[in-house]
């Protein structure tokens, strides 16, 4: 039950500027789809734009978001180098800053991650426990990107920490068309390294891209899959017989996007906000979702309460 009345603010009308990099494929749908919830249950007008992909249309609609005086500004995801300058001209005007996934480069903006140390080291913990800690592995990597590149030291620690593990290649590709561009990529590595007995593809359009190789190939007795993230579409390639995607680590996509909007609520209504939010996530395998019959993200979020975070930025006002 609420516990504040509603800011007069918000039965205005606030402005919140979502602002993001990418917007194709399973996780960026789904935030989007829990941001758009929160947003209309907080009576909050979200303002999106996507970059596509497209680092510079992304800082020329964040300077927008800034000329046209948004309430506040949600970033999300983005590269350092482009985002940053923007972000310094929100922060000198008093905007408040939620970033998600990606640098703000001040401390006046708040910063939204998954925990994405835990992420890679869940899902490593299944790799290790389903290889034996020994063999060789394909690894799918993009630089660049925030989330992938704390995963990627953990993979990096991993390695040091395993050296029976052998990295044979690394793939990566991060487009409009992730999953099927990492097919094409994960099908020649596999074909030019026929011993490989895991794929660690720590974002799930890797690991689809992925699964589609190793199914292509014929592949799937000999070698698994340990991902992150997970959507009903993803529970779906997971769970269907054969399936070499044992493992995934994740939130819940939608989730995140949810605790983005309200961080940005509570920062328009003058409300203390943890400068740094950090959402935890679980590993979620094959088995357990095969067992319980789960089939899509509801059943899942019923089934791992954990990935259901109420308290985080939790707004005074709001009925729930
Ligand atoms: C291209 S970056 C993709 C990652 O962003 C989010 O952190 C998701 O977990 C996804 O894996």
């Amino acid at each position: 039950a609420p516990t504040a009345a509603v800011p007069p603010k918000f039965a205005e009308g606030v402005r919140v500027a979502l602002v993001r990099q990418l917007s194709s494929g399973d996780y960026f749908e789904q935030w989007l789809a829990g941001a758009q919830a929160e947003a209309e249950s907080l009576n909050v007008k979200l303002e999106i734009s996507s970059g596509d992909g497209n680092n510079d249309k992304q800082a020329l609609n964040l300077e927008q978001a800034v000329n046209q005086k948004a309430d506040a500004i949600i970033v999300d995801h983005g590269f350092a180098q482009t985002v940053q300058p923007a972000i310094k001209k929100a922060a000198d005007a008093g905007i408040p800053l939620v970033a998600f996934d990606v640098d703000p480069g001040t401390p006046k903006a708040v910063s939204l991650t998954q925990d994405d140390h835990k992420i890679a080291e869940l899902a490593l913990g299944a790799l290790k426990e389903g290889t034996g800690g020994s063999g060789d592995v394909i690894y799918v990597y993009v630089a660049g990107f925030a989330p992938l590149d704390r995963r990627n030291e953990v993979w990096t620690q991993f390695k040091k920490d395993n050296p029976g593990i052998k990295e044979v290649a690394q793939i990566g590709v991060v487009n409009n068309s992730t999953a099927s561009a990492v097919a094409d990529q994960a099908k020649a590595a596999l074909q030019a390294n026929p011993g490989v007995k895991a794929i660690f593809a720590p974002y799930d359009e890797f690991a689809k891209g992925a699964a589609i190789a190793v199914k292509e190939l014929g592949l799937q007795g000999q070698v698994k899959i340990y991902g992150a993230d997970i959507s009903t579409a993803d529970i779906g390639v997971i769970t269907e017989p054969n399936s070499p995607w044992v493992a995934t680590a994740t939130t819940d996509p939608s989730n995140v996007g949810r605790i983005a909007v309200r961080a940005a609520a509570l920062l328009v209504a003058g409300e203390r906000v943890a400068p740094e939010l950090k959402v935890p996530p679980a590993l979620v395998t094959q088995r357990q979702l095969r067992d319980g019959g789960i089939a899509g993200i509801e059943q899942l979020t019923a089934a791992v309460p954990a990935l259901t975070t109420p308290d985080v930025a939790r707004v005074p006002w709001a009925a729930s």
